[in-house]
């Protein structure tokens, strides 16, 4: 079983919508969904607040090109758009790639640069690692330990403090 941790985040649109069609779309390797945050910008301030989550993926073969592949396909069918001009500016959806493990259970390293693993920035992330901690209570970075040690070191400290969780808005929600 190889496994991943994806971050699906939106601040245009139907918000949780968007976040909602990627679980759907992920439902045949999804292994467990955090809770729904609500998080101001990171990195471009100029924008609405996103809603972020984190899930967790297992597939039997899935290498992580072909996780890639797939979380941008899941961006596609949002009606992702992207602007060079903007690296961090709003989008309907974003599925980034964190960490992938190899069948073996081994953090796979990368510095290829369409896929750096684990993401280079998600340390840095209290949206990211928020959630994450929300469904790996003890679950390590790969190359930065802990995600409850990182919770702790500063800007993620400060960060967190501003993030909301939306227990009305459930991720799984059948409706
Ligand atoms: N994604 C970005 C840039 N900034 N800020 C928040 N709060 N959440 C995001 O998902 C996010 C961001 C580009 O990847
Ligand atoms: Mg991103
Ligand atoms: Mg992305």
């Amino acid at each position: 079983m190889t496994r991943a941790v994806l971050s699906l985040g939106s601040n245009l649109g139907d918000r949780i919508g968007h976040l909602r069609g990627a679980v759907s779309a992920l439902r045949d390797v999804l292994l467990v969904a955090s809770g729904v945050y609500e998080t101001p910008p990171w990195g471009d301030a100029d924008q609405p607040a996103y809603l972020n989550a984190v899930v967790l993926v297992g597939d039997p073969t899935a290498t992580p090109r072909a996780w890639l592949d797939r979380a941008r396909a899941i961006e596609g069918v949002a009606g992702r758009v992207r602007d060079p001009a903007r690296r961090f500016g709003p989008r309907s959806l974003d599925v980034d790639v964190i960490a992938v493990w190899d069948e073996d259970g081994q953090p796979v390293l990368s510095d290829d640069p369409e896929l750096t693993l684990p993401h280079p920035r998600a340390h840095l992330r209290a949206f990211v690692l928020r959630p994450w901690i929300d469904i790996q209570p003890y679950g390590q970075l790969p190359g930065h330990g802990w995600l409850t040690d990182l919770m702790g070191t500063d800007p993620v400290a400060t960060d967190v403090l501003d993030l909301r969780p939306r227990a009305d808005l459930p991720l799984e929600s059948t409706g």
